[in-house]
């Protein structure tokens, strides 16, 4: 396969290992697992299983472990999964202390080795993380986003599917705003093919189903005692693919906002059109007052752990 292209996997923890995998069974690329250099062979480890589980899977990627910044050296594209995931009982917000260090060190890292690659943070508080890379890195905005509004999408599709008794296929919903639980599952726009949902499912169970998915997160870390990382990895490789492949997607992504919904200088989820240019537009779709409402508590929250990082 002649160009290959580089992918950089910052973090080689549980979403980092599953992205490996799901980068190197699309072929998207050749992969570097990163990690810190007490887990680098952690990190060549599972690199060389994921490549061994090539040969029984049927793809072809070379997936190497490192924790040496210039393997990274052009890389494409950059997912970072860099920092530590909550435990029960934590909020996101928590994690500020630990995890706004990490996502410095590795801005600065990337900005020597990869300034032009597109980059998709996962490491939370994630627009709060996505909008310090972005700050350190000074990259293009269109070429850094963060990955929150797939995977929410993901969980209120899911249970707004299994409250109709239809198939999760046929439900179109988005999430914006933080990635937070004052997220902004946006009803008025979610159809099942097409028919309103408020026709399928009553509101008490709507309702109940938007409270569930704002707490989706929490609703796993409760169970897992750690973060989700199936679904996250396949929403940052869904991301990933259409960059990639210029795919012209609509996808909910953090984006950096420069007067989008009324917000500057801001990241928050909102509807992007995702392709060969990276964030190449933002949609700015008619929100019922509700939501702008909910949006504006939304971005109040997110702004709030800007600013603590901004004093940090
Ligand atoms: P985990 O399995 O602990 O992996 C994180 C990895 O990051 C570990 O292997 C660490 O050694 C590594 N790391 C720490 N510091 C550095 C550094 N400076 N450079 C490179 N690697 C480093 O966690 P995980 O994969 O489950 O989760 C990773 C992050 O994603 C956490 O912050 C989670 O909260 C976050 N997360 C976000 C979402 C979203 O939807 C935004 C969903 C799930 C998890």
């Amino acid at each position: 396969m002649p160009n290959r292209k580089k992918i950089g996997l910052i973090g080689a923890g549980n979403i980092g290992g599953e992205l490996a995998r799901l980068v190197a069974s699309e072929e998207l690329g050749d992969v570097f697992l990163f990690d810190i250099a007490p887990k680098e062979s952690f990190a060549k480890g599972k690199a060389l299983d994921l490549e061994q589980n090539g040969a029984v899977a049927g793809y072809d990627a070379a997936i190497r472990g490192t924790s040496n910044w210039s393997d990274l050296e052009g890389s494409d594209v950059l997912i970072i999964t860099a920092g530590i995931p909550r435990k029960p009982g934590q909020s996101r917000d928590d994690l500020v202390a630990t995890n706004l260090p990490i996502i410095r060190d590795v801005a600065h890292s990337a900005k020597k080795v990869c300034p032009n690659a597109f980059v998709i943070v996962i490491s939370n508080p994630l627009d709060a993380m996505v909008y310090e890379y972005k700050r350190v890195v000074g990259a293009p905005k269109g070429l850094v986003v963060g990955m929150a509004g797939v995977l929410d999408s993901a969980r209120f599709q899911l249970f707004l599917a299994r409250e109709a008794g239809v198939s999760v296929k046929d439900v179109r919903a988005m999430v914006l705003g933080g990635h937070g639980d004052d997220m902004v599952p946006v009803l008025s726009m979610t159809t099942v093919h097409g028919v309103p949902a408020s026709a399928l499912i009553a509101k008490d169970k709507l309702d109940k189903i938007v409270d569930r998915t704002r707490k989706g997160g929490g609703e796993i870390v409760n169970l897992m005692g750690t973060s989700a990382y199936y679904a996250p990895a396949t929403s940052a490789v869904a991301m990933a693919k259409a960059y990639l492949r210029d795919e012209k997607r609509l996808l909910a992504c953090a984006a950096y906002l420069d007067g989008e919904y009324g917000y500057k200088d801001l990241f928050m989820g909102v509807p992007c059109i995702l392709g060969g240019r990276g964030v190449e537009k933002i949609l700015e779709i008619p929100l019922s007052d509700d939501e702008k409402a909910m949006l504006a508590k939304s971005a109040k929250s997110v702004q709030a752990v800007v600013d603590l990082c901004k004093k940090g």
